[in-house]
């Protein structure tokens, strides 16, 4: 397949169909090219709103990048923003100095600069990249999905590619992020707060009593201006065209830097095959997903009735009611869609102990390092987040030898769930609060329940040698020092 085929169809739209067999696309052995430039953008979501934003390739979220398993990419970088950037590659194992870590791996991309990024996308599955300079640009719009397709996948009616992302308040950021930086400051001139927008939607069969929102956790530490599904908010958001009797596969993104989302389609179970792009050894059904910071999950449902339906993020927050879109067959395009209430009380939601199944204990076979972690701060006016009660650069390392198998054992002392993410590794996570997962889950970002909460992971050190970060993927906590790295000994 020509470059200029997929620049186009990752240009055109978010919505992906199934691709052709492998037969009839390229070699493994080709190289698939693609530029990406990250630039000011003014991102306008809905009628009447526009938010002062970057974007790559003046789309926000950035334009999906697609390969097959086996092929190349060499994606060429320039950044006309007026700040640092960087592209990094997340859930890709890749070689060291392709990862994308500005002040790690690489030097930062500095404005007007560029850098040529080549690798072989590994492994298979939905990933996807963004901004890691340390200057808030995945923050301020400097992301997108990565599909890398596995041949070996069940093929799918219609699939979908949704990118769930969130316009936060940049004074609320920086005012969170109070420790480090040196002012707080305002929005910049053309940030619009729309409040009245979302004040004058009204969902169907939506309750503001209904929701229950202790179980929701939904961070109030940045303020939140807009929602939004692949770049705009509902009702303007693109319709999801199926049919009657198609198989669907959506791959779902949490793109929002600080909030865990709670996902359902009305009137469909979602049935979760992957967990960041990688298969569940048992696909799991369940009425709502519960997608953290930075994971991805691929869900199928089939459609068996004509109908419309809203796919929507649930909350009592109106404003999260924008965090939707319509699925439906032929002909129901002016049919109002049925909608959930914003409780998920009484409902099967989606946990890694569900897609795991309880086991007896953790298979520790082949472990040579145990790593206990303790997750801290967050304290009330205070934006110091820490390991082991060290704030990055001073945190413990773990330093391995090619071969080791890690055991991560992480605490949470706070009060708030950590999206924990190891570049340049997949590990499995084998226990959750002191429950051992029969069937560990493979991923590169996990949950760290808050208030006490436990979580283990194992990885094995087999990845290309060089410097991986470890870090809360909450952007706040990881600028605000809730970070470490794992670093490849060479002798
Ligand atoms: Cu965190």
């Amino acid at each position: 397949m020509k470059r200029s085929t997929f620049v186009r169809s990752a240009a055109s739209a978010m919505v992906v169909t199934a691709l052709p067999p492998l037969s009839k696309r390229a070699l493994a052995s080709d190289v698939v090219d693609y530029s990406l430039t990250a630039a000011p953008f003014t991102f306008s979501p809905s009628a009447g709103a526009a938010f002062a934003s970057l974007a790559f390739d003046g789309h926000l979220p950035g334009p999906l990048l697609r390969v097959t398993h086996g092929q190349r990419v060499r994606v060429a970088f320039t950044n006309k923003t007026d700040v640092n950037t960087s592209v990094h590659w997340h859930g890709m194992i890749l070689p060291n100095d392709m990862d994308g870590v500005a002040g790690i791996t690489q030097p930062p991309v500095k404005p007007g600069g560029t850098f040529l990024y080549e690798f072989a996308p590994n492994p298979p599955g939905t990933r996807w990249y963004h901004d890691h300079a340390g200057q808030l640009g995945t923050v301020r719009g400097l992301f997108g999905m990565f599909i890398v397709d596995d041949p070996h996948d069940a093929p799918a009616d219609r699939e979908f590619a949704l990118v769930f992302h969130d316009v936060p308040s940049m004074a609320s950021v920086h005012a969170a992020m109070r420790g480090t930086s040196s002012a707080p400051m305002v929005d910049p001139p053309g940030s619009v707060e729309n409040a009245e927008m979302a004040a004058s939607m009204s969902m169907p069969g939506m309750k503001m009593s209904d929701m229950d929102m202790s179980s929701m956790k939904m961070g109030d530490e940045v303020a939140y201006l807009a929602h939004c599904i692949n770049g705009a908010s509902y009702p303007a958001t693109q319709r999801l065209q199926v049919k009657v009797g198609d198989r669907v596969r959506l791959r779902i993104l949490n793109a929002n830097p600080t909030q865990t989302r709670y996902i359902r389609l009305a009137g469909h179970r979602l049935r979760v095959t992957h967990s960041d792009g990688n298969p569940l050894e048992r696909p799991l059904e369940v009425d709502v997903l519960r997608i953290g910071v930075a994971e991805r999950y691929d869900a199928w449902f089939e459609v068996t009735k004509p109908g419309a339906w809203l796919l929507q993020g649930l909350s009592v927050d109106p404003l999260v009611y924008q965090q939707a879109c319509v699925v439906s067959t032929p002909g129901m395009e002016s049919a109002a869609p049925m909608g959930s209430p914003p409780s998920i009380e009484g409902l099967d939601v989606f946990s890694y102990e569900k897609a795991g199944g309880t086991g007896t204990a953790v298979d520790e076979r082949g472990v040579t390092m145990r790593v206990p972690m303790l997750l801290g701060g967050g304290k009330y006016g205070s934006s110091m987040w820490s390991i082991d009660g060290k704030q990055w650069p001073n945190t413990p390392k773990i330093d391995v030898h090619r071969g080791d198998r890690v055991l991560v054992s992480f605490t949470n002392k706070t009060d708030m769930d950590h999206p924990m993410h190891l570049h340049g590794h997949t590990f499995r996570v084998v226990s959750i609060d002191g429950k051992p997962l029969a069937r560990p889950l493979a991923k590169d970002v996990s949950l760290v329940p808050a208030n006490g909460g436990t979580l283990s992971w194992i990885f094995d050190a087999d990845s290309p040698p060089g410097r991986w970060l470890l870090h809360c993927h909450n952007e706040i906590h990881m600028m605000d020092g809730m970070m470490t790295e794992v670093r490849y000994l060479t002798s």
